[in-house]
């Protein structure tokens, strides 16, 4: 037996799980997760090695119709992850109907590589749902395999993995052994900042929010980091730095204690606020944070 390797990609709704499965399966914090919709902005790559295969893992956005530019860049990730794969991964959540864009769903029921349909949160349902929802899923998706999964607790998981590894086909390995993601340091601090904004403040405003970190110095002991919050607008401002600065405080504090155990090393973190007008519908700005590629 030759070596084995593969592009793996993980699609669905929003909110479903892809992100937290993605990181089971990578065993780091590569993509942040929250209970929100639309967490996941790019796409990300996490890869797994073993001495005879590497799987190139792709988390997603979640799938949604879009209603401004940032979101159709988002859409594009979802698009480019049908093209490459050799392997999909459907996620569908217990009690969840159907993929709301009918095109996406097409492509998935007509697909000519293998299709493995996970059916994820089942720690939350009973044996009669569970097969109620399998039922279901097979007549919806005949060409899929099925699999029940709790990718929060880690249910099946192992089971999908060397699923995935028997269906991979023989290549040699795309990217070298020891990498883990496509992405930058930089990226990853952007990433947790966000995720912290995500946690703590309601509405548009999570939305309304770009990270891009403007310093990366690595010394020997200290990480020395300087990121801006970019909103949209004059008041969203105010908002992200709160009181006194102490709502901006929490954000600095929770993602520098994150980023520590991420980099496994200490780091000073410095955080401003700027207005960036309508970002979310410029297309250069939208280049710039790295989300379009036309
Ligand atoms: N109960 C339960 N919750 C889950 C499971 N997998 C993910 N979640 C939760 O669902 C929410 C969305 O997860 P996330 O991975 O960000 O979903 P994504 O939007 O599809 O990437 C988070 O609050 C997760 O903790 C699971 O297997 N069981
Ligand atoms: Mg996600």
């Amino acid at each position: 037996m030759g070596h084995k390797a593969g592009f793996v990609n993980i699609i669905g709704n929003p909110n479903v799980g892809k992100s937290t499965l993605m990181n089971a399966f990578v065993g780091e914090r590569l993509s942040i997760i929250t209970s929100k919709a639309q967490t996941t902005r790019h796409r990300i790559l996490g890869i797994v090695n073993g001495d005879d295969f590497q799987v190139v893992f792709s988390d997603t956005p979640g799938i949604i119709k879009p209603a401004y530019e940032l979101q159709e860049s988002m859409m594009d990730f979802v698009k480019s992850a049908f093209e490459d794969a050799d392997i999909l991964l459907y996620m569908v959540e217990i009690g969840e109907q159907e993929l709301k864009d009918e095109a996406f769903f097409n492509k998935i029921i007509n697909s000519k590589i293998p299709v493995l349909l996970l059916l994820n949160k089942i720690d939350k349902s009973d044996q009669e749902q569970l097969e109620t929802q399998v039922q279901l899923w097979s007549q919806k998706v005949p060409n899929a395999e099925i699999i029940p999964i709790s990718a929060l607790e880690g249910f099946q998981v192992k089971e999908v993995f060397d699923r995935i590894v028997d269906l991979l086909p023989e290549s040699p390995a795309f990217y070298p052994k020891d990498q883990l993601t496509d992405k930058p340091e930089r990226f990853f601090i952007n990433e947790t900042i966000r995720e912290k904004i995500l946690l703590h403040y309601k509405k548009e405003i999570p939305y309304a929010v770009e990270i891009e970190t403007e310093e990366f110095f690595e010394e020997d002991d200290i990480i020395r980091v300087r990121s801006v919050i970019m909103v949209e607008r004059e008041t969203q401002k105010g908002i992200i730095i709160g009181h006194k600065g102490s709502a901006l405080k929490r954000v600095g504090v929770e993602a520098r204690k994150d980023l520590e155990k991420f980099f496994g090393k200490q780091l000073h973190l410095e955080l401003y606020v700027k207005v960036n007008k309508n970002w979310r519908s410029n297309q250069n700005q939208l280049r710039r944070f790295g989300y379009n590629n036309k």
